[in-house]
C-alpha cells in the first residue's frame, strides 16, 4: 500500500510527513521502513521527506563494504554488527546486490545468517532493489543512508559487489570503504577494477584460513608501493576469517584508526565536500534529465532515435533544443 494516499492534500502530505519524521526519530522501525520505501520507490512526496530529514542527518557513519561475489561481505558485516552492537551503537545494513535481490540466494543466505539480529531493533536491515532503480542506483542507495542516518542510527554499512561502476559510486560516497578480498584469485588482485582498489581505505582479506593469503597482501603492498594517496593516508591490511569472528576487532580498528587519521589531519570536512561534489553532480545529472524526459517521453524518444538513425536530423541541433526546453521548464 502507498504510504500516501492519493485523498491527502498537499497540507495533509506535509502532516503525514512530520508525524512520520516524529515517529521515526523516536526510533519506530515500521516508519523507518515506509519513509525508505517511500525514498526508494520515489514515492509521492519523496523529495519533500528528504529536505525535512536532512537537517537531522550528520551523525551517522557510512561504512562501504565492497568485494567479489562470495567473498564473505555479508559475514563480515554481520560480525561487525555484532561486535559495534557490544557497543551500544545503532546500526543500518544496506544490502545492494544485483543479483535478484528479494530472491536471489546471496539476499537469502544473507537474510538466513542475519536473522538472529531480526529480534535486536537496534540493528535494520535492508536489501535494495537493483534493477529499475529510479533514481539511479548509487544516488538512491545515498538518500536511504540519509533516511537511516535521519532515524538516528549510529553506523550504517552498505554491502555492494565489486563489479560495476554503480558500485563504485555507491561505496565512494561512504565515509569509510572497505575493499574485501580472498585468496586463491590467483592474479586476479590485478584485474579487480582498478576503480575499487583506489578507494579503498582499508583492505580486508577474508577467508584468510586458506592458502594464498600472503600471497594476496604482497600483490596489494605492490600496488600500494606504485602510488601515494592525496590524504597521505595508507590502507592497512587486514586478515580475516569472518565465519569465525577471526579479525572483526581489528577491522573495527582501522576504521577508527582511519577516522582518528582524517580528524588529526583535519580532513574529515575535505572528504565530505568532495563527496558532496559528485553527489551533487550526480542529483543535478538525474534533475535535469528528468525535466528533458518529461518533455520527451519514451515514445517521443524513439521516434527521435529513429529520425537520427535514418539521418533526418542532426543529433547536436536536437540536443541542444531538448536542453534549450528543459532549462525553461
Ligand atoms: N572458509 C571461509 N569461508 C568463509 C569465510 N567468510 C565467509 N565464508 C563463507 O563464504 C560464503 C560466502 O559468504 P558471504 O558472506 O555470503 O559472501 P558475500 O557474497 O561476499 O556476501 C559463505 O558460505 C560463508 O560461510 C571465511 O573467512 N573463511
Ligand atoms: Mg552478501
Amino acid at each position: 500500500m502507498p504510504f500516501f494516499p492519493s485523498c491527502f492534500t498537499l497540507d495533509g502530505l506535509e502532516n503525514s510527513h512530520t508525524s512520520l519524521i516524529s515517529a521515526l526519530r523516536s526510533g519506530d522501525v515500521r516508519a523507518l521502513a515506509r519513509a525508505i520505501s517511500t525514498v526508494e520507490n520515489r514515492a509521492p512526496g519523496w523529495s519533500d521527506l528528504l529536505k525535512a530529514l536532512f537537517p537531522h542527518t550528520g551523525h551517522a557513519r557510512v561504512i562501504g563494504l565492497t568485494g567479489p561475489p562470495g567473498a564473505g561481505k555479508s559475514t563480515l558485516v554481520d560480525q561487525l554488527a555484532r561486535l559495534y552492537r557490544k557497543d551500544n551503537r545503532t546500526i543500518g545494513i544496506i544490502a545492494v546486490d544485483p543479483t535478484s535481490p528479494y530472491t536471489g540466494g546471496a539476499i537469502l543466505g544473507d537474510r538466513i545468517r542475519m536473522q538472529e539480529h531480526f529480534s535486536d531493533p537496534g540493528i535494520y536491515i535492508r536489501s535494495m532493489a537493483t534493477r529499475g532503480s529510479l533514481g539511479g542506483l548509487a544516488r538512491t542507495t545515498a538518500d536511504v543512508a540519509t533516511v537511516l542516518d535521519a532515524s538516528g542510527r549510529d553506523l550504517i554499512m552498505i554491502e555492494t559487489v565489486g563489479v560495476g561502476q554503480d558500485e563504485v559510486d555507491i561505496v565512494r560516497l561512504a565515509d569509510f570503504t572497505i575493499v574485501i578480498l580472498v585468496p586463491g584469485m590467483g592474479d586476479d588482485v590485478q584485474s579487480i577494477k582498478a576503480g575499487i582498489m583506489e578507494i579503498a581505505d582499508i583492505f580486508v582479506i577474508n577467508k584468510s584460513d586458506r592458502e594464498g593469503a600472503e600471497h594476496v597482501e604482497k600483490e596489494i603492498r605492490a600496488l600500494q608501493s606504485l602510488a601515494t594517496r592525496r590524504d597521505g593516508w595508507t590502507p592497512p591490511i587486514v586478515k580475516t576469517v569472518a565465519t569465525e569472528g577471526i579479525g572483526t576487532k581489528e577491522v573495527a580498528a582501522a576504521i577508527s584508526a582511519y577516522e582518528a587519521y582524517l580528524q588529526k589531519e583535519n580532513l574529515v570536512l575535505h572528504k565530505s565536500v568532495e563527496n558532496w561534489q559528485q553527489r551533487l553532480v550526480e542529483m543535478l545529472r538525474d534533475s535535469l534529465l528528468d525535466k528533458a524526459k518529461a518533455q520527451f517521453g519514451d515514445g517521443n524518444l524513439t521516434r527521435l532515435a529513429k529520425e537520427v538513425a535514418e539521418h533526418k536530423r542532426d543529433p547536436y541541433t536536437l540536443i541542444e533544443e531538448i536542453a534549450a526546453r528543459a532549462e525553461k521548464s
